[in-house]
């Protein structure tokens, strides 16, 4: 199947509005690839600020997290529908920093998701296994149990990016091993075939996130499961354009 390639970075919270707007630059005045999607993940509070600077650039916006409910007496957070009142077209969810800090449940993280969609906001789903999980040999178990809530309130998968991220890999420079990373993709297209059908089984982007670089880009690009990459760290830098590029 032919998958276009998706990368995202994903700024967590980092930067100042100055910092922000000259990342934002660097990627517009940048020649991306452009069989690549590329999406910008900043803090909530540079949304609409990037929204504005990336007009008219292939490269589009997405929140690091949304609330599943309309409106409300939700102090702190901000919900899909806002998020699509102001035209931002993705969504992170269920990022291990979000499940572990914040104690997102496999349930949440599913509302979530179904109410995003719902509101025609594309989603990038992250599913991955803690240290303790892997060495007892639970990678795919728990990333199947993540995919099975989330396919549980939604059908239709064509506007979601799965990304998995292996919480041990994640800002420690500790990348999964190009294989460790491909098993796992492939348990996904495999989990996706069975539970999605052929045809968007073979459809679904599963990107790579955890320490990603421009060094170890290309050689994780070059896997047959892995359609891009969830990048943290390594966004904030110039590298970023390289990762973008990383299938030239
Ligand atoms: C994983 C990733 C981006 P980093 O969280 O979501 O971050 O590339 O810094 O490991």
């Amino acid at each position: 199947a032919s998958r276009t390639f998706f990368v995202g970075g994903n700024y967590k919270m980092n930067g100042t509005l100055e910092s922000t707007k000259k990342l934002l630059q660097l990627l517009k005045d940048a020649q991306l690839d452009s069989n690549t999607e590329v999406v910008v993940a900043p803090p909530a509070i540079h949304l609409l600020l990037a929204q504005e600077q990336l007009a008219g650039s292939p490269v589009k916006v997405s929140a690091q997290n949304a609330y599943h409910k309309d409106a409300g007496a939700f102090t702190g957070e901000i919900s899909v529908t806002q998020l699509k009142d102001a035209s931002i077209p993705w969504v992170i969810l269920g990022h291990s920093e979000r499940r572990t800090l914040f104690g997102e449940s496999d349930e949440l993280v599913a509302e979530k998701t179904k109410a995003a969609l719902a509101q025609g906001i594309s989603v990038i789903a992250c599913v991955g296994e803690t240290l303790e999980q892997r060495e007892a040999n639970e990678s795919i178990n728990v990333v199947v149990r993540q995919l099975d809530a989330i396919k549980k309130q939604v059908d239709d998968w064509s506007k979601i990016v799965v990304a998995y991220e292996p919480v041990w890999a994640i800002g420690t420079g500790k990348v999964a091993t190009t294989e460790q990373a491909q098993e796992v993709h492939a348990a996904i297209r495999k989990w996706a075939v069975e539970k999605l059908g052929q045809s968007a089984g073979e459809g679904l982007r599963v990107i790579y996130g955890g320490s990603v670089a421009a060094k170890n880009c290309k050689e994780l690009a070059a896997q047959p499961d892995i359609s891009g990459f969830l990048v943290g760290g390594a966004s904030l830098k110039p590298e970023f354009v390289d990762i973008c590029n990383a299938r030239l």
